[in-house]
């Protein structure tokens, strides 16, 4: 059956000029079949340069929206389009409208997991691994930044600037346990453990390296190791075994991000053969998200 639905998949996305991009947080079934897999701003770069007239997305609508930002004269499709982000929810346009009129000095700093509405009201987006020096550039030395404080608070320790955090979290990093992970350091002493800021200062300062995830796969990459126990979602370390294979890899903890787990090959399937759910926007919102991440883009070149 589910080869069957895979030869479909790939017959369809020839007729229809199609690109399939997976999130490293993806099911491995998902990762399998994708012709990309990455963090979300570099599969939207991706999407913006690829020669296909149609995305499909694996991940979560934050990370589909940035695709169409960047890429709006695609067909940017999202296969489950149920596939929210909390973190991303945890911020609105009102809120961060009054936070900004309490603050009217300061820029905002969006992280890239944020509501496209809300990334047109800031300066400035970036991602985990480009934070610090985004909020270092801007020409403020007064900061708003949001959606994640874990995020926030990772940069606030490293710059002088005055920094006011949003209090958003991600439900998924905060599954990670401080017990589970010293058992693992426990059973590996000899391993790297790699986190991702968005997990919380207790569990950084046990770390040998706190990474996005495309900062994780950088650095095994220049590593004398061979063990590493990777602190982000699960479907992380899939992605590293396959880029790794003589290296050892163990998750965490039960680090699981439901949403990213909602995409289906069945439901990809159905989005190539009706060429939805379509991720649009309002072209005014677009504008000026683009110009949110085009100032990232400006800033770390
Ligand atoms: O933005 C991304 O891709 C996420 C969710 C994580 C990361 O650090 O790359």
């Amino acid at each position: 059956m589910e080869e069957s639905v895979i030869r479909e998949i790939y017959k369809l996305k020839t007729e229809r000029n199609a690109v399939i991009l997976a999130h490293s947080y993806q099911p491995p079934e998902i990762q399998d079949i994708a012709d990309h897999v990455d963090d979300s701003l570099q599969l939207s770069r991706i999407a913006a340069s690829a020669d296909a007239s149609v995305i499909v997305f694996c991940g979560v609508r934050f990370m589909a929206e940035t695709a169409h930002i960047l890429a709006p004269d695609k067909t940017v499709l999202l296969p489950e389009p149920k596939a929210g982000c909390p973190l991303a929810d945890c911020i609105d346009v009102p809120s961060l409208r009054s936070i900004q009129a309490a603050f009217p000095n300061s820029l905002t700093v969006l992280y890239v997991n944020s509501p496209a509405e809300v990334k047109a009201e800031s300066y400035a987006c970036c991602t985990s691994a480009n934070a610090f020096e985004v909020v270092e550039s801007v020409p403020s030395d007064s900061v708003i930044f949001a959606p994640d404080r874990n995020l926030g608070m990772f940069i606030s320790r490293r710059s002088d600037k005055e920094i006011h955090v949003w209090n958003g979290a991600c439900r998924t990093h905060a599954l990670a346990d401080i017990q589970d992970i010293k058992k693992h350091i426990e059973e590996w002493p000899d391993a790297e453990l790699l986190v991702h800021p968005e997990t919380s200062p207790e569990i950084w300062e046990l770390a040998d390296a706190i990474l996005g995830t495309g900062g994780m796969i950088r650095h095994i990459g220049s590593s004398r190791a061979t063990r590493f126990i990777i602190g982000t979602e699960e479907g992380m370390v899939y992605k590293l075994k396959t880029l790794y294979p003589d290296r050892k890899f163990i998750a965490a903890g039960k680090i699981y991000c439901p949403n990213m787990k909602v995409t289906t090959l069945p439901k990809i399937l159905d989005s190539l053969r009706n060429l939805e759910p379509v991720v649009l926007l309002d072209p005014a919102i677009r504008e000026k998200a683009y110009a949110a991440v085009a100032r990232m883009t400006e800033i770390t070149g």
